[in-house]
């Protein structure tokens, strides 16, 4: 009888069908959240060490830990081991002839350690469009060796230098070029202001056995001190549980920073194949090639008889291998969540040396969209 009536009255049929059709909805919303859960792939996102290789649906937001920490151990000249006692009595010191500076280098880097606490941010104000946010927390410290006086092999001791403190925070934009549901393309364009020290001291030992306190080399300084265009484009498809992805990045340096240098320009490329053994593990084997010019420049306040005071001990070319793994949470408390590890280790460095060789680089991470 009601349904007799309400066909016989369009409008009350009319409001019955949106009833039903919101009814149908409401019922199907839970089928399309379940949809959503296979969403929550492991290999959705990149290895952890790469940046910027993924964008967001419109109106979505994420954030992001990262830990990464580098180890280096010993010396090169290109691509050839050097040790401190050769360094200490063959490497010419480029401000001898300044009061007080000897003919060779006579402090000698032994040990290097970088830790990076990496917070990050994503907002997609379109689905073609993903801007990014990062900002690093910065602790560097360096062990050396003092040779003591002006030649010879003669060991006078060791010390360790440290600085610590906000990086360099940079903004990133992220634009859709093309996506056919398995392929995708995007452009990376970033900026990278000067936020980190590059006037960072602390005491060192010298070949007279003074301790004095000094501005540190380049290296153990927080930022570049200029601000730095970061462009790139990143390439993944996906084939079954396999994924591929190929990112090429760069870091260019405008003008010259208050302390009258520039670092040397930067290229990446790396590539990187993934396969997912369930949805909420997945493996990856990644390659990355750089090249980094040396610094161009002095800073004037950095003189010392050690490698890293030296502009034209920076930059080289290497070749990194990293193993990684992705793990996504499926339900309950650890849905959507992602815990990432990633390994790397030196296949080839040719550094502008003598320089610190990278022993190892590892980088865990935490990311949560929503
Ligand atoms: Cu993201």
């Amino acid at each position: 009888m009601l349904l007799s009536s309400e066909f016989k009255n369009p409008k009350r049929a009319a409001k019955a069908l949106s009833l039903a059709s919101l009814l149908a909805l409401t019922t199907t919303s839970p089928l399309l959240a379940d949809d959503n859960h296979k969403v929550h792939r492991a290999d959705g996102h990149a290895p952890i060490g790469v940046m910027g290789d993924h964008l967001h649906k419109k109106g979505e937001f994420m954030f992001s830990y990262r830990f990464m920490s580098m180890s280096m151990e010993g010396n090169q000249i290109g691509k050839k081991n050097v040790s401190p006692e050769t360094i200490a009595t063959t490497i010419p010191n480029r401000f001898f002839g300044t009061p007080g500076q000897p003919p060779t280098l006579r402090v000698v880097p032994t040990k290097m350690r970088m830790d990076m606490h990496m917070f990050g941010a994503m907002y997609a104000p379109s689905d073609n469009l993903t801007l990014m946010a990062m900002l690093p927390l910065l602790d560097k410290s360096m062990k050396h060796v003092t040779f003591a006086g002006g030649m010879g092999t003669t060991k006078l001791g060791t010390f360790k230098t440290r600085a610590k403190g906000i990086g360099d925070v940079s903004l990133t934009g992220l634009y859709n070029l093309y996506n056919n549901g398995t392929t995708k393309i995007h452009f990376n364009g970033g900026i990278s202001a000067p936020t980190g020290s590059i006037t960072k001291r602390d005491d060192v030992l010298t070949p007279m056995n003074a301790r004095p306190n000094l501005r540190l080399p380049y290296a153990m300084q927080l930022g570049t001190g200029t601000w730095d265009l970061l462009p790139g484009i990143t390439i993944q498809s996906r084939n079954g549980n396999f994924t591929y992805g190929a990112q090429y990045s760069a870091r260019f340096h405008l003008g010259t920073n208050d302390e009258g240098y520039s670092f040397g320009d930067k290229h990446e490329l790396t590539g990187w194949v993934a396969y997912q053994w369930a949805p909420w593990i997945s493996t990856s084997l990644r390659l990355i090639g750089s090249t980094r010019q040396d610094i161009d420049g002095i800073d004037s306040n950095i003189v010392a008889p050690v490698q890293t005071a030296d502009p034209e001990n920076y930059g080289g070319e290497r070749l990194d291998l990293a193993l990684g793994v992705n793990l996504m949470g499926q339900q309950g408390a650890l849905e959507g969540h992602r815990l990432a590890f990633e390994f790397g280790i030196p296949l080839y460095q040719d550094l502008n040396g003598p320089q610190m060789e990278t022993d190892y680089t590892f980088t865990i991470g935490w990311q949560k969209a929503f």
